[in-house]
Formats: structure tokens, C-alpha cells, sequence
């Protein structure tokens, strides 16, 4: 897997030019965005865009406020290599026994949570791969947590996506079965409604009973109204590599105390990959990084990523 940095030197015909700005003969001028940069209901975002290639995650250089790299094997490290426009993280490892993990606590508590995050992997069959979010000190910890600590619970295990239940407690396989290709790319989007009350219309057009959860892979709903664990509060989440020898690449990472829908070029906030509001990325519109340097042209010259 590659990552996608192109550079394009394009015409640009001024009249369609996204961004307007003011010119006057042989001047530089600065563009001025007046847009917000995070989305209403975020309270956790991580690209890892500022890491160096190779570096090993800490707290101290991200936004998590655990990590955890467990007995056994695996490492957790920054990677620029895995198919994800920019720097992702790569967790996991080569025993079966290892335990790595990141998340995040003591972030605004909400029974109505988002998460969403982009995922590749070179091999799905060979590992299991937890994520979800919830609550209790050992969220907090390196310990492993009870099922009831949670609000949602997910997991890749040996390719096949599972949600977990509490009565009874056991791993579900969600169906219709999703299935992952090796060396591709996934946006996941989970929105869980642990609240009292269902919830209408949070994406346009869609509801959410109380009690359930609705699974986005690539901006398309997968599985509807899928049974949570617990009808609770959520103040963290949680991605772990249970066991096995796979490694997976995840970046884009965010947390909404809301319902969010799943990202889009046109709902106005960065998100998903984006390089810039509802720009950037594999998916999205090119970002203008440098304005023109002569006016007096009908067409200009742009520098794009
Ligand atoms: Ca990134
Ligand atoms: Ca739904
Ligand atoms: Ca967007």
C-alpha cells in the first residue's frame, strides 16, 4: 500500500475558484477560511498528521490518555505507509498473546456517542481487533474491562465484524456479514443510543431505536438498529488488538457526544480524511494550498494536494 501524495499544477479558471480572495499585480495574499475547524458534539479527534514515520505512540504524543502496549509482543507506532492519506496509527503485533491498545477517558459523558475512524489491514483473517465505548475505571487502566462497562462493543475477529450483548453475554456476528478485502481501507461510523428516547432523522433521514446502535462502512449503513450492550452513559472508547498477528493501520479517529452522521464532502466540517472542510483526501474535492500569483490572467495556476 502506497500513500497518495500528488501534487497538480492545474489551470484554474477564476471564476469557479472556491475561495475568493481580493488581487492586486504581483502580490502574494493569504486565503482566509471562514469555516469551523471541529463539528459540533466532537469532543476527541486524532489524525496523528504531526507524528514522524516510525515513532512509538505514547500519550505524550497524541491525544490518547492510554496506551497500552501488553506482554507478549506488538508495538503501537506511527506509519505513513498503509494506504491512509497522511500519518496513521499502526497497533498489533506478531503473538498471539499480545495486547495493545489506545483510547481515550473522562471525555463529556453522553448516552447518544458517535465514533467513527478509518481501518486498513494486510491481513483480516489473522487477528481480533476490539473497539467501542463506555465507561468505568477500567476504561482507565490496563485491565480488562466488564462487558457492562460498556455502551457498545465491536469487534474484528478473523475478518468477520461481531457486537457484543449483555444478556446473554457472547459475541454476535453482525449480518448481513461485511466482508474486508486485504490491503484496502475502511471508514467505520458507529452511532450507539443509549439514551431514554429514539431518535429521528439524526442523518437526513435516518432513526435510531433506544437501546441500538447503526454501523456505517464507506458512508453506507451496513446494519441498522444492532442491539448495544448496556443503555448507559459513555465517558471513553477503547481499540485494542485482542489477539492474533495482524497488523491494522487506523487514523481519522473521533468522538461525538451526538448522533453525527457519516462524514461527507458537503456537511460542512472536516472530518473522515478530509485534508481541509469537505476537502482533501482520496474522496473529497482537492485543497487549494497556494493562491495565484498574477492576476491579470484569465486562467491561473494553482498548487493542489
Ligand atoms: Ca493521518
Ligand atoms: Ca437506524
Ligand atoms: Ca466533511
Amino acid at each position: 500500500m502506497e500513500k497518495r501524495y500528488k501534487t497538480f499544477l492545474i489551470v484554474f479558471v477564476l471564476q469557479n475558484a472556491r475561495y475568493y480572495q481580493s488581487l492586486s499585480s504581483n502580490s502574494i495574499h493569504s486565503l482566509s477560511v471562514f469555516v469551523p475547524s471541529i463539528s459540533f458534539g466532537q469532543v476527541f479527534t486524532e489524525n496523528f498528521n504531526s507524528l514522524t514515520d516510525g515513532t512509538t505512540i505514547t500519550t505524550s504524543n497524541t491525544n490518547f490518555n492510554y496506551v497500552r502496549v501488553g506482554t507478549g509482543g506488538g508495538s503501537i507506532e506511527a506509519d505513513d505507509d498503509c494506504g491512509i492519506s497522511g500519518m496513521a496509527m499502526n497497533i498489533g503485533g506478531t503473538t498471539t498473546t499480545s495486547l495493545n491498545g489506545v483510547g481515550r477517558s473522562a471525555m463529556t459523558s453522553s448516552d447518544v456517542t458517535t465514533m467513527s475512524f478509518t481501518i486498513c489491514s494486510a491481513d483480516w483473517s489473522a487477528g481480533d481487533l476490539f473497539f467501542g465505548m463506555g465507561t468505568g475505571t477500567t476504561f482507565t487502566g490496563n485491565g480488562t474491562f466488564a462487558t457492562n462497562d460498556l455502551l457498545w462493543g465491536l469487534q474484528l475477529n478473523n475478518g468477520s465484524l461481531e457486537y457484543r450483548t449483555l444478556v446473554p453475554s457472547q459475541w454476535n456476528a453482525v449480518a448481513p456479514a461485511p466482508t474486508f478485502s486485504n490491503n484496502t481501507c475502511y471508514d467505520f461510523h458507529i452511532v450507539a443510543n443509549g439514551s431514554a428516547s429514539a431518535l429521528t432523522d439524526y442523518n437526513g433521514a435516518e432513526d435510531l431505536a433506544v437501546g441500538r446502535m447503526d454501523i456505517y462502512i464507506d458512508g453506507t449503513l451496513i446494519a441498522n438498529d444492532i442491539v448495544i450492550v448496556d443503555n448507559q452513559s459513555s465517558t471513553a472508547f477503547r481499540i485494542y488488538q485482542v489477539s492474533g498477528g495482524a497488523r491494522y493501520c487506523i487514523d481519522n479517529i473521533a468522538i461525538y457526544n451526538a448522533a453525527q452522521g457519516p462524514p461527507t464532502c458537503s456537511d460542512g466540517i472536516q472530518n473522515g480524511d478530509e485534508t481541509g472542510v469537505d476537502c482533501g483526501g482520496p474522496d473529497c474535492p482537492l485543497v487549494l494550498l497556494q493562491p495565484p500569483l498574477l492576476p491579470s490572467l484569465q486562467s491561473k495556476s494553482f498548487l493542489y494536494r
